[in-house]
């Protein structure tokens, strides 16, 4: 289901205003209904919606769960909204509409637990010269960006179908979900941000041999490059320089 719900949003090349939307409103009506598609929602969503909707997220403050003074968080830089979203004095928005919020110190920070989410690098993830904030945890955690004053999730692993992480290709960095882990596919969603949260470019890219006995690919399998049939020496290529490999 994420993996398809990726695909759609990556396919409609729309702004990540849309997507969120898009996926906040799913994983609403998807919650509403039945334990027959519970397993649908990845897990770690499930979570982050329950968790920033509980009494206590909003009585931190009666609007946005913030504890800091809105005239100081407006005037705050990207840097230090970052500092502010994880000393948990304000929360990260999961949309524009700004109806779905997390507060950092809501995630589990356990180091016995496997959904343990801690601080990780800053880097500039979605091209704008400014630094966005990774936090490591299950599924390769989370990404998050400062802008217009408040701080958004700019993207976060859904599950074993959809692993984040960044790759630097063509010259720009792109956020990576990517499916390795199952039987008979290695497949890819890159997609390139620009510093409003907007999709400016994405595609997918993998091998797939669902047929193949021994879980491996070989010529006759199905390789793909921006929707596009390539071979498998193409892919092999491109692996190497999108990922190193
Ligand atoms: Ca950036
Ligand atoms: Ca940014």
């Amino acid at each position: 289901m994420a993996v398809f719900l990726l695909c759609i949003f990556l396919l409609s090349g729309c702004g990540a205003l849309q997507v969120n939307e898009t996926v906040v409103s799913d994983v609403e009506e998807i919650a509403q209904e039945t334990d027959e598609e519970d397993d649908i929602i990845p897990e770690v969503l499930e979570t982050d919606i329950e968790e920033s909707n509980t009494e206590e997220a909003n009585d931190k403050d009666n609007s946005e769960g913030s504890i800091v003074d809105d005239t100081v968080v407006d005037e705050m830089e990207p840097e230090e909204l970052l500092d502010a979203f994880l000393a948990g004095e304000i929360p990260a928005y999961y949309d524009y509409k700004e109806e779905t919020t997390i507060m950092y110190d809501q995630l589990p920070h356990d180091e016995d637990d496997w959904e343990c989410y801690s601080v990780g690098e800053r880097i500039d993830l979605d091209n704008d010269g400014e630094v966005e904030q990774i936090v490591n945890g299950p599924y390769g955690g989370k990404y998050f960006d400062a802008r217009d004053g408040k701080v958004y999730v700019l993207a976060e692993g859904e599950g074993t179908t959809a692993l984040l992480s960044y790759a630097d290709y063509d010259n720009v960095t792109w956020i990576v979900h990517s499916d390795i882990t199952h039987w008979g596919r290695q497949l890819f969603w890159l997609t390139q941000y620009d510093g409003e949260g907007k999709i400016v470019d994405a595609f997918k890219f993998g091998a797939e041999y669902w047929d193949s006995p021994d879980d491996k690919y070989d010529e006759n399998s199905t390789f793909t490059f921006r929707y596009e049939e390539i071979s498998m020496s193409e892919y092999e290529e491109l692996k190497e320089e999108i990922f190193g490999e």
